[in-house]
């Protein structure tokens, strides 16, 4: 099989730095995405003795610069064959009524119409070539609810719907879209929904939550399978946890 290329967004840390070193191991070419240009150097520096890696620094809310960057990419790099429409955070936790407009807004922004952005970009080729994978990360919280989740759960249900629409409307074309829905992954998230404060501490604390790598492995296997073959939608929770709100911890 020819080599594939892979976009990944929200590359620099995570689920998304997992999934490129081991889609790295597998040889595929990679697109690396985010903000944070030492990462995006950093981790390209890293795999390029495995394949080749380009790196695009864009913020998937602004839509003329996600344009910008797509168009950019050099001729080897154009061919998009699978694409992990990763990016995105939670952004404080309170109930509705004492929600922060800006962290809605960021929420929405950022993992809806973020994914929405790239994918407006990326689908014309897939749909030229007929073929093609989009893997939306969604949550648990996608299809779930929890106590001041509120709108980080509506921007997952969202993405949960957005990609059933995709599915549904690029089916004619041969395209597979998945939904991959974790629960708890111990990442950056916590940090950056509590902006750095202790309560971020606690969250992975008492039990094994799933590590980043253990998503990559899902993600890998999911764009491995045979071509009559699609995982449209799967929920994986590390093993002590039942729920949302449910975690046993060995406390
Ligand atoms: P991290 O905080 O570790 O990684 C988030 C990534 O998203 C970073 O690479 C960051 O890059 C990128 N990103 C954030 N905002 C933007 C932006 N505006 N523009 C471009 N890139 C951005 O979190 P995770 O790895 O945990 O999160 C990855 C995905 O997994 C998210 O969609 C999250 O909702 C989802 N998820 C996470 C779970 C968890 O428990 N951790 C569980 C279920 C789903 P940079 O800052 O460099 O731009
Ligand atoms: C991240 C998982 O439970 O913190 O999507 O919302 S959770």
């Amino acid at each position: 099989m020819t080599k594939r290329t892979a976009l990944i967004t929200g590359a620099t840390s995570g689920i998304g730095r997992a999934t490129a070193q081991e889609f790295a191991k597998h040889g595929i070419h990679l697109i690396l995405c985010g903000r944070r240009q030492d990462r995006l150097d950093s981790i390209k520096n890293a795999l390029l003795e495995q394949t080749e890696v380009h790196t695009l620094n864009f913020d998937v809310r602004d839509n003329a610069a996600t344009r910008e960057a797509i168009a950019s990419l050099p001729e080897e790099f154009k061919q998009i064959d699978i694409l992990i429409n990763n990016a995105g955070n939670a952004h404080g936790m309170d109930t509705i009524q004492d929600g922060d407009v800006e962290d809605w807004d960021a929420m929405m922004d950022i993992n809806v119409k973020g994914v929405l952005y790239v994918s407006k970009l990326v689908m014309p080729q897939m749909i030229e070539r007929e073929s093609g994978h989009i893997i939306n990360i969604g949550s648990s919280a996608g299809k779930e609810v929890y106590p001041k989740g509120n709108i980080y759960c509506a921007s997952k249900h969202a993405v949960l719907a957005i990609t059933e629409g995709m599915r549904l409307d690029l089916n004619p074309y041969g395209i597979k879209v998945s939904a991959i829905n974790p629960g708890l992954v111990e990442t950056e998230f916590s940090k950056v929904r509590f902006k750095g404060g202790k309560q971020a501490d606690s969250v992975y604390k008492g039990y094994k939550a799933l590590q980043p790598e253990d998503v990559a492995d899902i993600i890998y296997f999911t764009i491995s399978r045979p071509a009559h073959v699609n995982i449209a939608d799967l929920l994986v929770f590390p093993t002590a946890q039942a729920s949302s709100t449910i975690v046993k911890k060995n406390v």
